[in-house]
């Protein structure tokens, strides 16, 4: 067994937030909308003090009538968080810039605690202010981040929350400047002031270690993991329990990062046909936190993925965070359920969540509902990998993704990015975030979505991205019929890779717009989508042995930016299998019919 000891040193996040005690700060929110930023620079471009009244982390009331103030939060202008602004006023549709938000709360200490901020996301950039001081400052749209907040700043009435948001677009960031998809901004998960002991559990790796090459997991398998202190407290005693095994493991604490090592008695194993999740408490001598765990392997064997020592494959979807119907990104368990019901009914086990961490609800349904998940951070297209910078940004997210969800058994992919160009940069660049994925999570496989150069493309071909030497999993992109060709171009293609490694194909679509019927051979009818889909599968089942499944793109329509056909896009990605409401386009029963014969065979 190897004993996953690795913990990313700068991370402070706190894992399961989920089960703290909290006061949600979702709800009505007020805002100032300020395309020049001008409660935060003074008229030289300089950022404000902290302690000037122009800020607008600063109250807005006039102290006296002669004080001029020209900032000012009202009723007149509210957000709901969570939410994207886009889709909650007209004039924010396109809006790409800095809105102020503001929240007003009441808050009882209890006791000698420790207070955190906590945010479930906010693209892109977040700076936080509480009662006039700067809590910090946050980058990347998808992932949760903490600020501790000092219990001397906390008031009992009118605590004044401002948090700046800016999702303007910049080259070096992550995503970078060209996204397929529209970038909502706003305070887009959850919102929780958090409650913690003096010192508490911050986080903890409770899974099954690998299990011997290409062996079933043993009758009593171990866990073995760690469990992190807020601060290092050697000789604390430190208590797992999972109540229906019986288990009761107690270790003494080596500092901030404890190995933790323990086996569990015949465990019923997580999978998605009996997702079986174990109510595991862990306790310190100051704290104690629930959650709900399921117990599996997850391996790569030559050239098939096991799932507890057993070959799977996966019949996968690629789905974008947002609700098409309502034009908005998806947030908490409502939307996560409806993507995922849609899913289940196309017959997929997996879903590629593209192309960056969704909500913490989509991921704890896939864990109670069983659905197998690739999560993935932005790195996405050209971003620049030549830069330090940009690369510590990628990895940020990388660890802030991993830290969230390494205890959800239904994540058995982590991806470091998508269709990133071939070069030598690109590759050390991509290699590096590799290495870093596994040294924070070493029991998973890891994958990044590699792209097919269609002017190459000749009957035989092979996916040999450098990158694939690295990669657990050698996934791939294709559009073969869409992007190349016509669809009927499948009947000679083969594909292959020379790693000896499991291959997958992470992505194929064409555009079909609902109700557009027409001959298979017009582009955006439902019959060419059809067509496409038709002579996909043909090919699929000629795929090589070592074929380990498909994630089409994309389950539902969604906005982007990018797609201006005006008769049949309009601002809309059209390679929905469902479109932006909920219809069943000819193409989703193509891609049904697929996933029932495939169930049939490969469990
Ligand atoms: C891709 C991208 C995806 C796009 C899709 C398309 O290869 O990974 O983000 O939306 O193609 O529709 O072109």
């Amino acid at each position: 067994m190897d004993l996953v000891v690795k913990v990313n040193a700068q991370s402070n996040l706190i894992t399961n937030i989920e089960a703290r005690r909290a006061l949600l700060l979702n709800g009505t929110w007020q805002y100032i909308v300020d395309p020049y930023e001008t409660g935060f620079y003074d008229y030289r471009y300089k950022e404000l003090k902290e302690s000037n009244t122009d800020a607008y982390w600063n109250s807005d009331v006039p102290v006296n009538k002669t004080d001029k103030k020209e900032h000012g939060y009202t009723d007149k202008n509210t957000l709901k968080v969570p939410g994207d602004w886009n889709h909650q006023k007209p004039e924010f549709l396109y809006y790409e810039g800095t809105i102020w938000y503001k929240k007003s709360f009441d808050f009882k200490p209890t006791g000698s605690g420790r207070y955190f901020l906590y945010f479930g996301a906010v693209n892109y950039r977040a700076d936080v202010y509480l009662n006039g001081k700067k809590l910090g400052m946050h980058k990347g749209g998808f992932t949760p981040f903490n600020f501790e907040v000092p219990a001397s700043l906390l008031k009992e009435k009118d605590n004044f929350l401002v948090v700046k948001v800016d999702n303007k677009r910049y080259a070096d960031e992550v995503p970078t400047l060209n996204t397929d998809w529209w970038n909502y901004g706003g305070i887009t998960r959850d919102v929780k002031l958090v409650e913690l002991p003096q010192t508490f559990i911050q986080d903890y790796v409770i899974q099954l270690g690998k299990p011997q090459p290409g062996k079933a997991p043993a009758r009593n398998p171990e866990v073995s993991g760690w469990l992190k202190l807020s601060d290092a407290k050697p000789g604390e005693s430190l208590t797992i329990t999972v109540p229906e095994l019986k288990v009761k493991y107690q270790v003494v604490s080596t500092g901030a990062v404890t190995p933790i090592n323990f086996k569990l008695i015949n465990p019923v194993l997580w999978s998605p046909e009996h997702p079986k999740l174990y109510r595991v408490v862990v306790s310190s001598a100051t704290d104690q936190v629930e959650d709900r765990i399921g117990f599996r392997t997850i391996e790569t064997s030559g050239e098939q993925v096991l799932l507890n020592g057993k070959p799977i494959f996966m019949r996968g979807i690629c789905i974008h965070g947002e609700i098409p119907q309502e034009v908005r990104r998806a947030h908490g368990t409502d939307d996560a359920k409806q993507l995922l019901l849609q899913a289940h009914e196309l017959g997929c086990n997996m879903v590629r969540l593209a192309h960056y961490p969704h909500d913490e609800a989509m991921t704890r349904m896939t864990d109670s509902l069983g659905i197998l998940v690739w999560s993935e951070i932005p790195v996405y297209w050209t971003i620049n990998f030549g830069s330090q910078e940009v690369l510590d940004k990628a990895k940020a997210q990388l660890n802030e993704m991993i830290t969230r969800d390494h205890n959800k058994a239904s994540i058995i992919i982590w991806s470091v990015g998508n269709e990133t160009p071939i070069s030598q940069t690109r590759t050390d660049f991509m290699h590096n975030l590799i290495t870093e994925a596994k040294h924070l999570d070493s029991s998973r496989m890891i994958s990044a979505a590699l792209e097919v150069n269609y002017a190459a493309l000749k009957n035989e071909n092979v996916v040999d991205d450098p990158l694939g030497e690295f990669v657990d999993l050698v996934a791939f992109n294709e559009y073969l019929g869409w992007y190349g060709g016509l669809p009927d171009q499948c009947r000679t293609t083969n594909w292959s890779t020379p790693y000896h490694k499991p291959l997958f194909i992470s992505e194929t679509g064409a555009e079909g717009k609902f109700g557009f019927h027409a001959d298979s051979l017009t582009r955006f009818s439902e019959e060419f989508q059809e067509w496409y889909f038709k002579e996909q599968v043909a090919m699929f089942k000629r795929m090589p042995s070592n074929y380990v499944g498909v994630a089409p793109w994309v389950l539902n329509d969604f906005r982007s930016p990018k797609r201006n056909n005006p008769l049949y896009q309009e601002g809309w990605n059209r390679k929905g299998l469902y479109d932006d409401k909920g219809n069943k386009k000819k193409a989703f029963y193509i891609m049904q019919a697929y996933y029932k014969e495939m169930s049939k065979r490969v469990r």
